[in-house]
């Protein structure tokens, strides 16, 4: 540990040396524990990005073009999509795909108090989110007899309580070793004048870090070095929030390495111009996301000769990433992206040792974005999937994007499965529809248990 006095001097020399007002009121135990917390800030960076609050210049505006996508043929038109998917399989029979949940965030617009994974969604038994993926990821094992590492990450802020609930489901039945937990890294906040702002006498206000995180946490956790042993070349990036994913899609998988990309992208055509996805478009020359409020007024409305939004791409925050890119980018155990800055309303200690809850934004957190690593990327594929078999994530309490839009697509998109079969069971006028994953992973698979007789009408839950 760093001689107390040293660090006091690197928060003044930094003008952040008011972090320690409360000092002197603290018993021994607060003392050692505030000061590891300094010392694991890194105040350089504070300094730099505090730096550019203040700076009042504009900053260059990237050249944003669209980027080209490959739209995924409907079943009736997909003659070399089967073969996609058939080697796409063959790499998931392999055992060279792992799985990845980014599941640190806290979840505010929500309004659930707890791990987001936890919240219940499935229309019919209401299973979590986290058992909801997991049980795909257990049937996707079963069809393929292959073992899938699932690494989950967590932040400080729910790691706890989301290791908690996997202890309490049993894992949801997968093995020890294939359940590979990670943590973020946490970021101060600063006030409107770049100062670090106080979540107690003895404690600095922290955030997590934003997924960007996930790159660098998988080397420093030594996850990356486990999934290299065990011979995993891609992994599979998606977020807690959406339980209609396509789990390990074997044609995405197969695009991906047929292209030699080295990290990829699923999309959806955007449902309105304002609707809060991110854009794959190419930022300067080179695929990469630009985020829902850093577009323009003009660029969010701007159309193309056929009418279609020219930013039509919506990132549905899916990816899949070489294990040996992050390996290149991460090397020496050092990484960082570009960081964004969120105004938020971040209660803190006043100077009077008062805790503050703003009603206004006061403060920036600082995030660094997964999808800016598609920049660094030797090549890139993006694949446009139709919303409503893929996407519908549940981000608010009402409204759009919330459980019940996003139950309703699920109760959708099951019942389709249904109508399309030789099923012997009418679903048109239940309000829910559910089908577990063991018991089919798409509407193909559906379809051809059907017709194989391995599904009843009892394998098909309804209220
Ligand atoms: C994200 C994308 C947006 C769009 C949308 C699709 C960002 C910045 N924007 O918007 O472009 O693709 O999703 O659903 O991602 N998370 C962490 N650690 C963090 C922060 C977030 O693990 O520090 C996880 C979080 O648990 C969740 C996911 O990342 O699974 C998305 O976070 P969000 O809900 O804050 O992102 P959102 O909806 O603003």
């Amino acid at each position: 540990m760093s001689d107390w006095n040293q660090i006091r001097r690197r928060f003044e020399q930094a003008g952040q040396g008011h972090v320690l007002t409360h000092w002197d009121d603290l018993d021994a135990d607060a003392r050692s524990t505030f000061q590891a917390q300094l010392e694991d800030v890194d105040l350089d960076l504070i300094v730099r990005l505090a730096g550019e609050l203040l700076e009042t210049g504009q900053a260059a505006v990237p050249k944003l073009e669209p980027a080209p996508v490959i739209r995924e043929p409907r079943p009736d038109e997909a003659a070399d999509w089967g073969m996609m998917r058939s080697e796409g399989e063959e790499t998931i029979r392999q055992g060279k795909v792992a799985t990845f949940v980014v599941a640190g965030g806290q979840g505010t617009r929500l309004g659930y108090d707890g791990p987001k994974g936890c919240f219940d969604i499935t229309p019919v038994h209401g299973k979590s989110l986290f058992q909801w993926h997991a049980e795909k990821i257990v049937a996707i094992r079963e069809r393929y007899g292959v073992s899938i590492p699932w690494i989950v990450m967590t932040s400080h802020a729910n790691d706890e309580a989301t290791r908690a609930y996997f202890d309490q489901q049993d894992g949801f039945g997968l093995p020890a070793e294939d359940l590979i937990f990670i943590q973020q890294a946490m970021m101060p906040a600063v006030d409107a004048a770049g100062k670090l702002l106080l979540a107690g006498r003895d404690r600095l206000f922290l955030s997590p870090n934003g997924h960007g995180g996930s790159l660098l946490a998988l080397r420093t956790s030594g996850a990356l070095d486990q999934l290299r042993e065990r011979g995993i070349e891609e992994i599979f990036y998606f977020q807690v929030d959406n339980p209609l994913l396509r789990m390990l899609d074997p044609a995405f998988i197969a695009l991906h390495r047929r292209e030699t990309a080295e990290m990829s992208s699923k999309v959806v055509a955007k449902r309105s111009p304002d609707e809060k996805v991110g854009v794959v478009g190419l930022i300067d020359g080179q695929h990469g996301v630009i985020e829902y409020s850093d577009l323009t007024p003009e660029q969010m409305q701007e159309r193309d000769a056929q009418g279609r939004l020219r930013y039509n791409a919506g990132n549905i925050a899916i990816h899949l990433i070489r294990r040996d890119f992050i390996e290149r980018l991460t090397e020496g155990g050092t990484f960082e992206l570009p960081y964004h800055r969120a105004h938020k309303k971040i209660p803190h200690l006043d100077d009077s040792g008062r805790l503050v809850e703003p009603s206004e934004p006061n403060g920036y957190k600082f995030e660094t974005f997964v999808f800016d690593a598609l920049r660094l990327a030797r090549h890139s594929v993006t694949l446009e999937v139709p919303r409503e078999l893929e996407f519908a994530p549940v981000k608010n309490a009402l409204g759009e994007d919330s459980p019940e839009s996003s139950r309703d697509a699920l109760t959708e998109l099951f019942r389709s499965w249904v109508e399309s079969s030789e099923l012997d069971l009418d679903v048109s006028k239940a309000s829910a529809v559910e089908i577990a994953p063991a018991v089919a992973l798409d509407r193909d698979d559906f379809i051809r248990r059907v017709a194989a007789g391995e599904v009843e009408p009892t394998d098909v839950s309804t209220s």
